[in-house]
């Protein structure tokens, strides 16, 4: 595979290690975020949502290469509120790195560090976006809308090249963590009891609790149970579905599954259209407690 941008040398001599755990400090100084959940979530999803404007039939344009998550006019698409937060908390990382990293690099490290510190699988990452202009930030409104169905969420997942259902079902198993903000999106309420931990309890709780499709103080509908759980239409839509059923059922039964998927599949979401040249190393990371930090 050689198309798209090349992936760059010019950092590579950097410690990313050590900007693994800078990044994994700032999960842990800011515990407090969100009601106690921390920020390793918005973290996660800032990760996502730089590489998730991808459409595989441009290949050059929307994946996390050229970092244009640091410009306003992107940071300020609606689908985007509340990821100014994550990006300021980035900000002195990016300085204290700036001669040595790029945002594309930052922003995808970042969802790697989440994951890992949250206790969820290892992902392989490798180093080479390039800081793009203005002119590289794709259109806003390519993210993906919560009220679609089955047929909507694969259609949307194969634009991201995802090609097989297990991958766009792992993928969104990161709703494992964190939660929805009336402020943010027009949804209420977190997804599970472990949002700060990255676990298969998504799966489980699609399966296990009993929902009620209601309609929220913004005029949304969303589905509730009686702990104060809520699912977006799109992630019921994987029960609604015999194909993405019978992935939710496996990841339910086996966390590791789900954790094998998910760490392919996330590590080629953050490469979507770069080329990597054979020598590039994959890297991989210790978490904090791995290092006994
Ligand atoms: Fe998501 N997500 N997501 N999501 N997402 C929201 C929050 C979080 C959709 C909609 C929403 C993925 C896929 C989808 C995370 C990670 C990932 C919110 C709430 C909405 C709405 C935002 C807010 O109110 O603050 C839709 C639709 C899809 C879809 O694909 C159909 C994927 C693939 C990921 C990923 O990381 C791989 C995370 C984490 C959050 C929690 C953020 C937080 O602040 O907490």
């Amino acid at each position: 595979e050689t198309t798209g941008f090349k992936a760059s040398q010019q950092f590579k001599s950097t410690n990313y290690q050590n900007v693994y755990n800078d990044i994994a400090q700032l999960i842990r100084d800011n515990e407090e975020h969100d009601d106690y959940i921390g920020c390793g979530p918005v973290l996660l999803r800032l990760a996502w949502h730089a590489s998730g404007q991808f459409d595989v039939s441009q290949n050059v344009r929307g994946g996390a290469y050229n970092g244009t998550l640091r410009f306003d006019k992107e940071l300020n698409d609606p689908s985007n509120a509340g990821l100014g937060y994550a990006y300021n908390l980035l900000k002195p990382i990016y300085k204290k790195y700036s001669d040595q990293l790029s945002h594309g690099d930052l922003f995808t490290l970042a969802g790697v560090v989440a994951v890992q510190e949250m206790g969820g699988p290892k992902i392989p990452w490798r180093y080479g976006r390039v800081d793009g202009d203005i002119e590289t930030m794709p259109e806003n409104g390519r993210l993906p809308d919560a009220n679609g169905d089955a047929g909507y969420v694969r259609k949307f997942f194969k634009r991201l090249d995802f090609l097989k259902d297990e991958e766009t079902v792992a993928l969104i198993g990161a709703h494992c963590v964190g939660k929805t903000h009336l402020k943010n999106s027009g949804f209420e309420g977190p997804w599970g009891a472990a949002t700060n931990m990255f676990t298969n309890e998504f799966f489980r709780n699609l399966l296990n609790e009993k929902w009620n499709l209601e309609t929220n103080d913004a005029g949304n509908k969303q589905y509730n149970n009686d702990k104060g759980y809520m699912m977006l239409p799109s992630d019921m839509a994987l029960v609604q579905d015999g194909s993405f059923k019978k992935i939710v059922q496996k990841f339910a039964e086996d966390e590791q599954a789900f954790f094998t998927v998910f760490s392919s599949a996330f590590s080629k979401l953050i490469e979507n259209g770069i080329y990597f040249e054979k020598s590039t190393p994959i890297l991989y990371f210790k978490t904090l407690d791995e290092q006994d930090l």
